[in-house]
């Protein structure tokens, strides 16, 4: 059950950081996989290409181990799986999909694949497929999520499959790690803890707004389009919603989607951009260096552990 994703993947602290489109650049990842994390680059929003300079970029900024996400809703998921191929990145993780374009490549290339999942099935398909790992991530998490929540989806996908779990989705300190390690996971993937990373280039405007948040700040968009989309409430959603509402087709829903994230994360606009946060972001209260994040959640967790048997007697 417990499967030793560090030794798996030769990194020092179970921790990934979430591949979050346009956020999750060379410079991030790159803090994150030197202070002893996974980094993980987000692709989502490049093609083959920008994927192949981005590679590059990280290549040149560690030499510790890293992931590559591939956002299997992309229209370049398929020139991005050739490119991950050709410089052979070491670990791939995906998101949005549930098919895996040259999977076998990637294992014959040496990459360990660990995509993420957002139920029991989906979960058991990649198992069968011979992936190595997966994340099953709640509806806690930002970004397009599922409808199951990480408390009821970690043990119920760690009985359905015989390899590791990392859990996601609502974690952002290290009693979230803690509660997780108690329903079977292996490594924890964190997203919005690493958007106040200092080494994170997003819009002050987006950092200071997920410091601000509140438990309830956050909704689900795209709920019509069977695409839910979880982004902080602010205009855009209110009108998102508004659209939903009197059944607008999933074209204009799109044309309202389309660029929002770009808008929010360059521009800074988180009035009318798509503001993509976890549920908690109300835990999250301060910037700090990637490092400093991982080794204040890493401090905290084995705090805990080792204090969890002497709240029984
Ligand atoms: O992929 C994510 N989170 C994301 S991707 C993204 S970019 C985007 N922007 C606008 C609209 C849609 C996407 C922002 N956040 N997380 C991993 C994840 N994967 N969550 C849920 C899933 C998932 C969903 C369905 C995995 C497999 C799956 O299979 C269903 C099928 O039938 O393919």
């Amino acid at each position: 059950m417990y499967g030793n994703i560090c030794e798996l993947l030769n990194i020092q602290y179970p921790i990934f950081q979430g591949a979050m489109a346009w956020i999750s650049n060379p410079e991030l990842v790159s803090a994150v996989s030197n202070g002893g994390g996974l980094g993980v680059l987000a692709t989502g929003h490049l093609d083959g290409e920008g994927c192949r300079k981005a590679i590059r970029e990280l290549k040149e900024r560690t030499n510790r181990p890293y992931a590559v996400n591939i956002m299997l809703l992309s229209p370049f998921a398929k020139e991005i799986a050739q490119v991950l191929c050709e410089e052979k990145v070491p670990v791939i993780t995906t998101g949005a999909g549930s098919t895996i374009t040259h999977l076998r490549a990637f294992q014959e290339m040496g990459a360990k694949v660990i995509p993420v999942v957002p139920s029991v099935a989906i979960a058991k398909r990649f198992a069968k497929d011979g992936v190595d790992a997966v994340i099953a991530e709640g509806t806690e998490a930002g970004g397009h999520v599922g409808k199951t929540t990480t408390m009821a989806l970690m043990p119920q996908v760690v009985d359905a499959v015989s390899i590791p779990v990392i859990a996601a989705g609502g974690i952002a300190d290290g009693r979230g790690m803690a509660a997780a390690t108690m329903l079977g996971a292996s490594g924890f993937q964190l997203g919005t803890r690493f958007l106040v990373a200092k080494e994170c280039t997003i819009h002050e405007n987006y950092k200071q707004r997920i410091i601000k948040a509140k438990d309830i700040d956050t909704v689900t968009t795209g709920n019509s389009t069977g695409h839910p989309v979880r982004v902080i409430r602010n205009k855009m959603t209110r009108i998102y919603e508004e659209m939903e509402k009197r059944n607008a087709t999933p074209e204009e829903l799109d044309t309202l989607g389309r660029g929002a994230l770009r808008k929010a994360v360059i521009d800074g606009d988180i009035d009318n951009g798509s503001v993509m946060s976890g549920q908690i972001a109300g835990l999250v209260h301060k910037e700090q260096t990637a490092k400093e994040i991982l080794e204040e959640l890493y401090q905290e967790y084995v705090a805990i552990m080792k204090d969890a048997a002497n709240l029984i007697r």
